[in-house]
């Protein structure tokens, strides 16, 4: 049988640039592509060494670097399923993931070693190794000794490459199961649709836990041969400073309002770049006027998720419209339903629903949601709202869940809910996004009990346990809820009531 591990396909697709730069870091540094391919084989055999075999999974919780583009190579290439975690988490968090994954080996920063380490004996992982953000750690010296791993582990389209934790409206994250064919179609699709050849030149400044830093980047990336400007995060001056070099950026909506805040930002330090793409977050329709009057690019957008990589996208040629998230990819149908789950008229808003290649295998080891998340045909009922037009343009009019996204951080108000409602003297509470100038929007609390008994720091010490980005910025005390006739408290009055709660910053 042919391989179908998605590292092969990479790999074929680079193999004749093995000298050409991959990722060029901020000092100029340059990984070139046949450096990244031998870290990621040393990163195999390490992993491998370390007792991992194939189908086990590894939990990543690191900082941004090449050496940990070459551990996700190396996982692929080992065979293994990569569960690359936020850094924000914080131990109680991990600690959810661990005993849920169950990874044979959990990778951390060695600064939160100590913190973590009874974390993951108590999840009984058998292996703790670190990685910091300089490529330094035990995994390192680990993938320094061992020999390299060089052949490709054989692997089946359907075999899982990646678990990536999303979470839920109700209860704990979901693992959302990914296979090398998943990885591949869409890459493959991306690369296509976009456009991507070996000239192109990346500005990647997003964190590599998630799709949008790690796939939709790196992939189309690599799938092209092209130079990466890899830096470690997003900082209005270093990107105008790279920006004169790239040709493509991927951000979310925050890069774009953050770079048309700069002084004197405008065509000419653009002058270079062919194409500015934004996803994981709606774009405004005034960022997208401001950035096309100030520089004279029409930002692509673009609509994803974890459970299914890259779903629609506006075109490279054709007319991108704000406010869509234009088109299908290949391959991929997407519908509308209504509330009875049949096909609603066109124009008409409904539940967004897909099938495709790029459609994720279930939640791990959790065959009820998945079952609540598929029709019968297969389609995946996405949780957003959205209606197509005659020509097939998608528009999202909104979610069904209740999320909040902030700066392209997806934020699910039952999880903060859960903690602040266990909070003596707090009777019940609500979180709501507001309107954010800077992160899109931002996380609020609508407290009810007697404000009086219960202080910041109280407050602040219940919530400790949550990643920072969770964490409400405002809190109100009112009175009651309001509720619906089912009892069902209208979030949508609260969004209306505090919209301006963040109108200051
Ligand atoms: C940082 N903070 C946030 C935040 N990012 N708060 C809410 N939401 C966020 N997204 C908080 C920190 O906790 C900290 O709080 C303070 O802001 C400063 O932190 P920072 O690290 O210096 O912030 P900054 O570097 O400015 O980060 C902002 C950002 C970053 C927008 C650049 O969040 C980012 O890179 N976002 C991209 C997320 C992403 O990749 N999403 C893709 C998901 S995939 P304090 O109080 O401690 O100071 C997906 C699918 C798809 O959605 O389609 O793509």
């Amino acid at each position: 049988m042919m391989s179908e591990n998605f590292y092969d396909l990479l790999r074929r697709h680079f193999h004749a640039s093995m000298a050409k730069p991959f990722l060029t870091l901020h000092d100029n540094r340059a990984v070139t592509y046949g450096e990244i391919d031998a870290l990621s084989a040393a990163m195999a055999g390490a992993l491998l060494g370390a007792g991992a075999k194939p189908g086990d999974r590894i939990v990543v919780q690191v900082e941004k670097s090449p050496e940990n583009i070459a551990l996700y190579l190396g996982a692929l290439r080992a065979g293994l399923v990569y569960t690359p975690l936020n850094t924000a988490y914080t131990s109680e968090e991990v600690s959810y993931f661990l005993d849920d994954a169950e990874p044979v080996l959990f990778v951390c920063d060695p600064e939160k070693e100590a913190a973590l380490a009874p974390v993951a004996k108590h999840a009984g992982v058998g292996t703790l190794l670190t990685l910091d953000r300089d490529g330094a750690g035990t995994l390192s010296d680990a993938a320094d000794k061992a020999p390299p791993q060089n052949d490709i582990c054989v692997r089946h389209h359907d075999d899982l490459a990646v678990i990536l934790y999303t979470s839920g409206t109700t209860g704990r994250s979901k693992g959302a199961m990914l296979s090398h064919g998943n990885l591949s179609s869409n890459a493959t699709a991306l690369n296509d649709i976009w456009g991507f050849t070996q000239q192109d030149v990346l500005l990647h400044a997003l964190p590599v836990f998630h799709i949008h830093g790690l796939f939709v980047a790196l992939h189309t990336a690599m799938l092209s041969a092209c130079e990466i400007l890899f830096l470690p995060g997003f900082d209005v001056s270093e990107i105008r400073r790279q920006l004169p070099r790239g040709t493509v950026m991927m951000g979310v909506p925050t890069f774009y309002t953050r770079l048309l805040n700069g002084n004197d930002f405008g065509a000419k330090e653009c002058a270079h770049m062919r194409l500015f793409i934004s996803g994981s977050a709606p774009l405004t329709v005034e960022a997208f006027d401001g950035f096309k009057t100030c520089t004279t690019h029409k930002i692509l957008e673009r609509y994803g998720m974890s459970e299914a990589g890259m779903i629609a996208s506006n075109p490279l040629d054709g007319s991108r419209i704000a406010g869509t998230v234009g088109f299908a990819l290949p391959d991929v149908t997407i519908r509308i339903t209504d509330e009875n789950g049949a096909m609603a008229p066109d124009g008409t808003p409904g539940n967004v629903e897909i099938s495709g290649p790029n459609l994720f295998k279930g939640y791990w080891r959790n065959p009820e949601k998945t079952k609540e998340a598929f029709r019968d045909d297969g389609f995946f009922i996405t949780g957003d709202v959205g209606s197509l037009d005659e020509e097939g343009r998608l528009t999202l009019a909104g979610r069904s869940k209740d999320l909040i996204i902030a700066g392209g951080y997806n934020i699910y108000p039952k999880e903060i809910e859960q903690v602040l409602d266990a909070i003596p003297g707090i009777v019940e509470s609500a979180i709501i996004g507001a309107r954010h100038a800077d992160l899109g929007e931002g996380v609020v609390a609508i407290l009810i009990g007697n404000e009086g008994d219960i202080d910041e720091a109280t407050l602040s010490k219940a919530l400790h346990g949550l990643a920072r980005f969770k964490q409400p910025r405002k809190f109100f005390w009112i009175d009651v809820l309001p509720r619906n006739a089912m009892g069902k408290v209208q979030k949508q009055i609260l969004r209306e009531q505090f919209k301006d709660a963040f109108a200051a910053n």
